[in-house]
């Protein structure tokens, strides 16, 4: 079976199960475990932020900032398609007690600054206010287009510009530097958090990281404590999220792989596929006369997984346990499972 879901479904190598073993611990929550510290302290550092926090899962980092930056009862400007509102089932109404203000943000998943602005509320006796923006790079509903820095900056400028702090999911935010050769940190310069998974493209069996300046990662530590996050020993699991560190590099591999196989699956009769910028890609079933969730069926039967995205829209995701071989092997059986 080819495993293309998500590349969330990596194994960690033999480096990262020594590092877990041999790890040096303590108890984190008393701020003890000195792996835990190195780890926060190196991914402060790629972020180019002052701090960061070591969190289970990107929902809790996603979910810890945005609690972190608002009050209750305020409004959250979000991407409508972004991952913070569409897959966290309802985290901001559920755990903060926040309402969304969605915005399109067009084929490529990010606000205009003009959208910022009239989607801005300014608290009165009637209205909440505006909170908080998030934003996400890259855009995973979108099919993890790489948004580039500037607008990134144009939209979080926009926000400061109204007194609106700025929240990056930044899950897959390394792809997104990958494929702008430029370091990760410069995507987060102008923004006031982070959250980037070490679970993702950089191979790590859990773990996410919440960067932002030492006051914010402050108050989030006590709020991933309120959301059950916080973890005793914990270097067992953040020493593979050291050497995950070292694999930003190779999120290149992963970009030509998902082009190679785009380029393969494009030449199947039927389906449209978009060019992908990163490790996504995504293709539009309908050509085939099937939906997403019956072409997948077909895909798996053939030794091929993806997810379905949309009615239409099926996703494939490349990753460090797959190689060129195999994702021209996954054309070829998405090929064959079509023609049978
Ligand atoms: N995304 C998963 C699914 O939930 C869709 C995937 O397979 O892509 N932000 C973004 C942009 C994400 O894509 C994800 C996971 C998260 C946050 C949440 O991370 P985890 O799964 O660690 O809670």
């Amino acid at each position: 079976m080819i495993d293309l879901r998500s590349d969330t479904v990596t194994r960690p190598d033999e480096a990262m199960r020594e590092a877990a073993r041999d790890a040096e611990v303590g108890d984190d929550v008393y701020g003890e475990d000195p792996t835990v510290n190195e780890l926060e302290a190196r991914a402060a550092d790629l972020m180019g932020t002052e701090a960061a926090l070591y969190v289970p899962s990107g929902t809790m980092g996603n979910q810890v900032a945005v609690r972190t930056h608002t009050e209750r009862g305020q409004e959250v400007l979000t991407e409508r398609e972004s991952h913070v509102v569409k897959w966290e089932l309802g985290g901001m109404a559920q755990l903060s007690t926040l309402q969304v203000r969605p915005l399109d943000g067009g084929e490529r998943g990010i606000p205009t600054p003009e959208q910022v602005r009239e989607g801005y509320v300014e608290e009165d006796l009637h209205r909440p206010g505006t909170g908080l923006l998030t934003l996400e790079n890259s855009h995973n509903s979108k099919g993890g287009v790489a948004i580039a820095p500037e607008e990134i900056d144009a939209a979080a400028e926009a926000a400061h510009d109204i007194g609106v702090p700025v929240h990056l999911d930044g899950a897959r935010v390394c792809n997104a530097a990958v494929a702008h050769d430029v370091p990760p940190a410069r995507m987060t310069e102008n923004v006031d958090s982070v959250m980037f998974c070490l679970s993702k493209g950089l191979g790590a069996p859990v773990g996410s990281m919440l960067a932002g300046d030492e006051e914010f990662v402050e108050r989030a530590r006590r709020n991933r404590k309120l959301f059950g996050g916080g973890m005793r020993q914990a270097g067992i699991v953040a020493a593979p999220g050291l050497e995950a560190l070292e694999n930003v590099d190779r999120l290149a591999e992963d970009h030509d792989n998902a082009r190679a196989l785009a380029e393969r699956l494009a030449e199947i009769d039927g389906l449209d596929v978009r060019d992908p910028e990163t490790n996504i890609v995504l293709a539009d079933t309908e050509g085939t006369g099937l939906t997403a969730e019956e072409f997948l069926a077909a895909c798996e039967e053939a030794g091929v997984r993806g997810v379905p995205f949309d009615t239409h829209v099926a996703r494939f995701c490349t990753h460090w346990d797959v190689d060129r071989e195999d994702v021209e092997t996954a054309a070829e059986r998405v090929a064959d499972a079509l023609d049978a």
